[in-house]
């Protein structure tokens, strides 16, 4: 008996040991959030600050109803929060984006964005990446699951861009939804659902 638990407590140890180190611990810092009820194309169409938009009462879709945008981080990964009223994935092939600035600032250079497949597309699977504008288009492939706070995340590992790094700070968050024409990672984005205004920073920590 007493071998049969020493056994039992030395296999709970190696599974602990293999756990990620993501989860629970993660911590969430939310840089925006956005009105509801507002989904309905009714915007600046991706094009501006989001001023012009948050015209509630109307929606065209709760999936595409953002909410509320975060971020947090580990040694490893980069995690973006992106939580709208639904996770009801609907048969419309849609996107969201999440877009930020290095701290020098810029032309919203990276963009994090999600891919769902559906009528509107040839996306077989969702997708996600960071797309970094400014170095030439650069794309650094990353995964997309449901949030542990709520909505989406996507995971991007931070050591393949160097504006991920300790110390680092993401600035002028905001977020859009938009149909999704097209293929991975080549198509088109729009018409936008929803968009928000700008929202705040994230520094990285670790
Ligand atoms: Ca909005
Ligand atoms: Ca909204």
């Amino acid at each position: 008996m007493k071998r049969t638990l020493a056994m039992a407590a030395a296999v709970m140890v190696a599974a602990a040991l293999l756990a990620p180190s993501a989860g629970a611990a993660l911590k969430l810092k939310v840089v925006l959030k956005d009105a509801e009820t507002d989904a309905n194309f009714i915007n600046d169409q991706g094009t501006s600050d989001g001023s012009f938009g948050d015209f509630e009462g109307a929606s065209a879709s709760s999936f595409a109803d953002l909410v509320e945008v975060g971020f947090a981080n580990d040694k490893k990964n980069l995690y973006v929060h992106i939580q709208t009223l639904s996770t009801g994935v609907p048969a419309a092939g849609e996107g969201f984006r999440v877009r930020v600035n290095p701290a020098a600032g810029g032309v919203y250079c990276l963009n994090f964005e999600i891919f769902f497949n559906g009528a509107q597309n040839d996306v077989t699977e969702w997708k996600a990446h960071l797309r970094d504008l400014c170095a030439g288009d650069a794309i650094v492939e990353g995964e997309v699951a449901l949030s542990e706070f709520g909505g989406f995340m996507i995971t991007i590992p931070r050591k393949a861009h160097p504006d991920l790094g300790k110390g680092k700070t993401l600035t002028a968050t905001q977020a859009q939804t938009y149909l999704w024409s097209g293929s991975y990672p080549a198509g088109v984005a729009g018409p936008y659902l929803d968009t928000t205004k700008i929202g705040g920073d994230y520094k990285l920590k670790k």
